[in-house]
């Protein structure tokens, strides 16, 4: 902390924080305190990622922090459930209903019939992977498969890497060729543009995949606006091409890999004009960017999350995750690949989320596996035992989850007992029987990992909680004590959680301690010598069970997704649009819907030209988007970021701000990726009709 001068009659301190939204840059911040409000918010210019700047809808992050709608209070439901009636209660009468229902439900049921649903609300391990799994262990709660976001493009990854390691950021600006591949940097990932923008500065060439023409795309050299889901084919076209004509890194191959030849026959079987047909991408673009790949050097991939929330994705990220081991650029500063850097925090997870409370629960053995992309299937069919109780933190899955109908039908459940943790009175709250107001980032303790550096970083409260609201470690304490569990693990300190979390042997992290993370606010792993970049697989080291590159394809093909205009024909017929909903670079995810500047951007779908003139539909109309699984009302925009067949609609936002009370995962579906069980957010057939001027 420094103390800075104020205006006459103040003195503002200076705290650190760090941004714990579900973000790969995790910025490290600064916060002016004057003793009774934040004054001031910016990204801390020491920190060598954040470098003094934030994005745009972290920037008015204060605005947030003193809205008048935060939560403040204890609130038990009034009204019917949806409706968004509640009361005030105090936290004695909030903890005994809760501690009392979930004792119930346990008895009558079996702890597994008890559900947490928790995502990226923060990425603190303390309030986001820490306190809650020690506390739903010990009760022997169902666990939560967390798979709504990455787990196919991580399966992707593990399986052609072993290890979730990437190029280090700083390397990009060492890059003479960057393809950003599913991944909206200016928008989703903006602390990489400072990189990215020093390379061009030194002649690199920008390009974009990416079936949607965003903020990034328009930045970029050239654009490929590629089907949706088409990217296992797109990946092997390029390889057909590099191994054709004899540009792979032959020596790297035969050191570093295994598998080789299976994925040059794949690869052959997928020439120029055959993947043209299957990704939209021309014959000649596909030769050229794979000639451009395989011999501009260094050249590095930025492949985010975009190309794995489809039906083929995870595969698609396995196949693309071969490229730099193909072109052998995994040896040079400036090469490689980057989805996320995670992996490389090799903290003690297991003495973090202690599985083993488990044994000591009610249930004595290791709960059931409830994947949360199909929370409306868990909610309305799951049996024995069937989900009587859920406790909803960190996340709002009423807005995003797929296939939202059947959530909803789920969550309006009588005999279903709901709490819901929050800032903000979100769609899902207003399922709850009980909501708790929950502090932000900027009030409680925490440490944070991050999927886009290798900082680690933790933080101390900087501003105090408002009202009565209280993190999420404390909250569940507070339960467990109510329902006289006593175990110090589930009762443990933050710090001392911290201090579990930090007791690794791993060289990444080993003597690193809370200590020195209070200090200095982040701590770059120890992955390489100081002032050395990091080069994961420069000379191999692959995580994989032989240490090598798994390129073994034998059992792979690429197929359409089902819902693509390669796809099902008879769906094709009914809704023939492909509705991507990327994130929109204004908000989080659903985290600011409130916002009515982003309940704007995310009340639209644009519309190609043709498809709109084919429907008598210009900008400003109201249409209608529809599926079989439900139907949405949107205000057209007539443009031309994507290719005709393609429809983009800015996720995500909240339902009760739209007339109908909809938004458009009711349109989603809760089909599962190719690997990883995720969900396929982006591959969505629709139809489109004009409904009002
Ligand atoms: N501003 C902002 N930042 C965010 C978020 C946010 O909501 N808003 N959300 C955060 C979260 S939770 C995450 S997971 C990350 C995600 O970060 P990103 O992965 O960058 O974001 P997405 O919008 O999911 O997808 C990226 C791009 O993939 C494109 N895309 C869609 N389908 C396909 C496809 O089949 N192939 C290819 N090649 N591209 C495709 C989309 O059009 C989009 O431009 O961002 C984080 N940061
Ligand atoms: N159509 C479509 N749907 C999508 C996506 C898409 O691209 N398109 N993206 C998907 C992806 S990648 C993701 S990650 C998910 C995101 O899904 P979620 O993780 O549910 O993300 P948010 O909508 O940001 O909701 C997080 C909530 O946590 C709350 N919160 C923040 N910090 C805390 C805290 O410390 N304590 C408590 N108790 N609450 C807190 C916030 O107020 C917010 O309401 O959405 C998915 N849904
Ligand atoms: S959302 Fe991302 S870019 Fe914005 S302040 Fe947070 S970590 Fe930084
Ligand atoms: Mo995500």
């Amino acid at each position: 902390m420094t103390t800075i001068p104020g205006n006459a009659t103040k003195i503002a301190e200076v705290h650190h924080s760090v941004c714990a939204l579900d973000c790969p840059d995790c910025c490290g911040l600064l916060v002016n305190f004057d003793g009774v409000k934040a004054s001031r918010l910016r990204g801390d210019p020491a920190h060598p990622i954040t470098k003094g700047f934030l994005c745009g809808k972290v920037a008015q992050y204060l605005e947030r922090e003193y809205s008048p709608d935060r939560l403040l209070y204890p609130q038990k439901r009034i009204g019917a459930k949806g409706e968004g009636r509640f009361a005030r209660i105090s936290w004695d009468e909030a903890l005994d209903e809760i501690a009392n229902n979930l004792s119930k439900v346990s008895r009558e049921y079996g702890p597994e019939s008890i559900l947490p649903y928790s995502y990226g609300g923060t990425l603190g391990f303390l309030n986001g992977a820490g306190g809650d799994r020690r506390f739903f262990h010990r009760l022997g709660a169902s666990r939560l498969d967390r798979t709504i976001c990455a787990s196919a493009g991580a399966a992707g990854l593990t399986a052609t890497l072993g290890l979730r390691y990437a190029t280090e950021p700083e390397q990009f600006a060492k890059s003479k060729l960057i393809i950003a591949w599913g991944a909206n940097v200016m928008g989703t990932n903006v602390h990489l543009w400072p990189f990215i923008l020093e390379a061009r500065r030194n002649g690199a060439k920008f390009y974009c995949i990416d079936p949607v023409q965003n903020r990034t795309g328009k930045l970029a050299d050239k654009h490929f606006a590629v089907y949706p889901g088409s990217d296992l084919a797109l990946a092997l076209g390029l390889m057909h091409v590099i191994f054709a004509e004899g540009l792979e890194d032959q020596e790297y191959l035969e050191q570093h890999t295994s598998g080789s030849q299976s994925l040059r026959r794949l690869a052959s079987e997928y020439p120029p004009e055959r993947t043209a047909a299957l990704t939209g991408i021309p014959a000649e673009e596909i030769i050229s960017l794979a000639r451009e790949y395989a011999t501009v050097r260094p050249a590095a991939i930025r492949v985010n999350y975009g190309v794995q929330r489809s039906e083929r994705g995870g595969n698609a990220v396995r196949v693309i995750a071969m490229l730099p081991a193909v072109i052998g650029s995994w040896r040079e500063a400036g090469g490689g690949l980057q989805l996320s850097t995670s992996h490389a925090f090799q903290l003690n997870r297991t003495a973090l989320e202690r599985p083993d409370l488990q044994l000591r629960s009610p249930l004595g053995r290791e709960a059931r596996l409830v994947n949360m992309s199909e929370l409306g299937k868990a909610l309305t069919t799951l049996d024995e035992p069937r989900v009587h109780a859920m406790v909803v933190y960190n996340s709002n899955p009423a807005t995003v989850a797929p296939n939202q109908n059947l959530v909803r039908q789920g969550l309006a459940r009588e005999d279903l007992f709901t709490v819901v943790l929050e800032q903000f009175q979100t769609d899902t709250a207003d399922f709850a029987d009980i909501v708790l107001p929950a502090t932000t980032f900027l009030e409680h303790t925490d440490i944070y990992f991050a999927y886009g550096h290798y900082y680690l970083q933790m933080a101390r409260p900087a501003l105090p909680a408002p009202g009565e609201a209280k993190p999420n470690t404390e909250v569940l304490r507070m339960i467990a004590q109510r329902m006289g569990i006593e175990d110090d693990a589930v009762l443990a300190t933050d710090d001392q959680m911290i201090r579990d979390l930090l007791d690794s042997d791993h060289p990444s992290i080993k003597g690193i301690t809370l200590e020195q993370l209070e200090r200095e606010h982040f701590v770059r792993l120890k992955v390489s010598a100081d002032g050395k970049p990091f080069l994961p697989f420069s000379d191999g080291g692959f995580g994989t069970a032989d240490g090598k590159c798994d390129l073994d394809v034998s059992s792979l093909d690429y197929v359409p997704p089902v819902e693509s205009r390669l796809g099902d024909e008879s769906l094709r017929a009914d809704y023939p649009l492909e509705l991507v909903s990327p994130k929109l670079d204004d908000t989080m995810n659903s985290t600011f819907g409130n916002r009515a500047s982003v309940d704007a951007q995310t009340a639209v779908v644009h519309l190609h030209p043709a498809d709109a003139a084919a429907r008598e539909i210009v900008s400003g109309n109201q249409v209608r988007v529809f599926n079989g699984r439900g139907s949405c009302l949107l205000r057209a925009e007539v443009d031309a970021v994507s290719r005709p067949g393609v429809a983009t609609a800015p996720s995500t936002r909240w339902n009760k701000r739209a007339a109908d009370g909809r938004n458009i995962n009711v349109l989603t579906s809760d089909r599962l990726t190719d690997i990883g069980g995720g969900a396929v957010f982006y591959s969505c057939l629709v139809q489109v009709e004009k409904c009002g001027d």
